[in-house]
């Protein structure tokens, strides 16, 4: 079954997408937990949360994270929070694999 972000790399659903390429897209949370806070996420759709992930998606990972830098940088973010919910209890709730950044306000820790 498609998940909302396959509509969203779809543009059945609006987003507003700060980046876009062959492999990944990013865009603004609808439910922004800080001043910026984006959403990174692969565009093949198999990977519905990081320990699904397998040793042939390691590059894709690699991008994932070097665009998540860059966009931080774009953002123009020096300090920002990057967040991988993975699983229910750990607050996922779109089955996806998604890269939150969070930033723009300052982050306290241990997180909730
Ligand atoms: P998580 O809880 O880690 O699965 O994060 C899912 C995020 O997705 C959550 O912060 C809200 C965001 N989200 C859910 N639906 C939409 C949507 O339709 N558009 C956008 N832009 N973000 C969404």
């Amino acid at each position: 079954m498609a998940t909302l972000f396959k509509k969203i790399i779809d543009k059945e659903i609006p987003a507003s997408i700060v980046y876009e390429d062959d492999l990944c897209l990013a865009f603004r949370d609808i439910n922004p937990q800080a001043p910026v806070h984006i959403l990174v996420i692969p565009k093949i759709t198999s990977i519905d949360k990081l320990s699904s992930a397998q040793p042939q998606h390691q590059s894709l990972l690699g991008h994932l994270l070097i665009k998540t830098q860059e966009i931080a940088r774009a953002e123009n973010l020096p300090d920002y929070r990057v967040v991988i919910n993975n699983g229910e209890k750990a607050g996922q709730s779109v089955f996806h694999l998604h890269i939150h950044i969070l930033g723009g306000r300052d982050f306290s820790w241990p997180p909730g």
